[in-house]
């Protein structure tokens, strides 16, 4: 018997520990504007590199420059900051609600407004996503009344959902945002199930699926890519990237892989990484993936380079396992800024119209605020109806059901 060390295994670390100096430096940023943009036909064995890479649009002085950028008009610019705003503004307000125990349970998406709020401009009507908690810029693009997201947050009687899903886990199919599933990455197998069914039906509704860079550890990750990839499933393939699954930082769901993108190359995916603080680059690269699916020419992987600058919900702190100032290094900066000094640089926006605008969507969010505690919140006024939780789950009550409910007197 030759002589063998003992065996090991690797456990990837971050960078940094809480105390510790922030650093990025594996997080290399390419130069605006410097990464081609292909044809929508092209074979993903071609386009193996803009998985490596970070499509941006906006650059430092604020300009959007190369082959992704020119598809927005000031009017869908401008419109674009008011959804981030708006959501932002939404996450200052509900995570307050939480805090006065108005709600149970919140989470924010600040940093990441870009993603979800760009996206869903990119897609058709009746084009169905199926996002994890951290889009609700989904529904806000979309037109979703904010007075119903916080009815739901609060559990009262106008709750939509009548207390069947947690407090964020919205649902309308009238807005293509699928009922959010609770056990993440399930949304990947659903997002192609869905996306095969429209196919066979011969519709022309796409679906796009969200999962978290943590998320793509689970086996439904990989399942779906590969019914995706057999089948050419019309789907966009989400990841959001924002460095952190809850306490885990990214290096541990990545593993060898060099980048999440990547790992669509063994399914032969298309996959493109872009910068996910840039409205505009979000935007031209969902236009890219959504066009692909739309045309039969299959799945696109987009990996959405991002970070979670809040704590991962209300029941977090994240002082436990990040420097605090973490954020502050974050080399992509954030969002809402960027866009708001590129209107600025386009000569259609100033800081006094931002102040203006900022203050007037606050307005709006605490008016529908105000109207949504009319119908209660968590620990006062109306609730919905015990009966209503026998209703809308199965087309014809089961006969057990019925007799449930009578004895419950209803
Ligand atoms: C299948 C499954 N396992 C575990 C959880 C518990 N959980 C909720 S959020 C979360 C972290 C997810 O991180 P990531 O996928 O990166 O998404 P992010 O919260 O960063 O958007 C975990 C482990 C869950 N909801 N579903
Ligand atoms: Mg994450």
């Amino acid at each position: 018997m030759p002589e063998r060390k003992p065996l090991s295994f690797h456990v990837p670390e971050p960078a940094v520990r809480p105390g510790g100096t922030p650093d990025f430096s594996d997080v290399t940023v390419p130069r605006a504007g410097s990464v081609r943009r292909p044809e929508v036909e092209a074979d993903p064995e071609s386009i193996r590199d803009l998985a490596y890479s970070i499509i941006r649009v906006l650059n430092r002085e604020s300009e959007a420059v190369g082959p992704w950028a020119g598809l927005l008009t000031d009017d869908e610019l401008q419109q674009g900051l008011r959804d981030m705003m708006t959501l932002r503004a939404f996450d200052a307000r509900m995570q307050m609600a939480q805090r006065q125990g108005k709600t149970s349970f919140y989470m924010q998406h600040t940093g990441e407004e870009a993603v979800s709020c760009a996206f869903q401009r990119a897609l058709d009507p009746g084009d169905m996503n199926f996002p994890t908690y951290r889009q609700a810029g989904l529904l806000i693009a979309s037109g979703y009344p904010m007075v119903d997201m916080m009815c739901q947050i609060y559990s009262n009687e106008r709750d939509p959902l009548k207390g069947r899903q947690l407090p964020i886990m919205y649902s309308s199919r009238e807005h293509g945002f699928f009922s959010i599933s609770g056990n993440l990455a399930t949304q990947f197998i659903q997002a192609v199930g869905w996306a095969m069914a429209s196919a066979i039906k011969r519709d022309t509704r796409i679906a796009a699926g969200w999962i978290g860079d943590g998320s793509t550890a689970e086996s439904d990750f990989h399942a779906a890519l590969v019914f995706a990839s057999t089948y050419k499933a019309p789907v966009v393939l989400n990841i959001v990237n924002n460095q952190w699954a809850i306490s885990t930082f990214q290096g541990i769901a990545r593993g060898g892989s060099g980048t999440f993108a990547a790992r669509g190359h063994g399914f032969g995916i298309p996959s493109l990484r872009v910068d996910g603080n840039d409205y505009l680059a979000v935007h031209a690269v969902a236009k890219w993936a959504v066009e692909r699916a739309h045309r039969g020419l299959g799945p696109t992987l987009v990996e959405y380079v991002t970070y979670r600058v809040g704590a991962h919900s209300t029941s977090d702190d994240p002082s436990g396992y990040r420097p605090k100032d973490e954020s502050d290094a974050w080399p992509l900066g954030d969002p809402v800024i960027r866009l708001k000094n590129h209107l600025i640089q386009r000569g259609v926006w100033s800081e006094a119209r931002h102040a203006q605008r900022e203050a007037e969507i606050m307005a709006e969010v605490i008016a529908a605020q105000k109207q949504a505690e009319t119908h209660g919140t968590l620990h006062s006024g109306p609730k919905p109806s015990a009966r209503d939780m026998f209703e809308g789950v199965y087309a014809v009550m089961p006969p057990h059901l019925r007799r449930q409910r009578q004895q419950a007197g209803y």
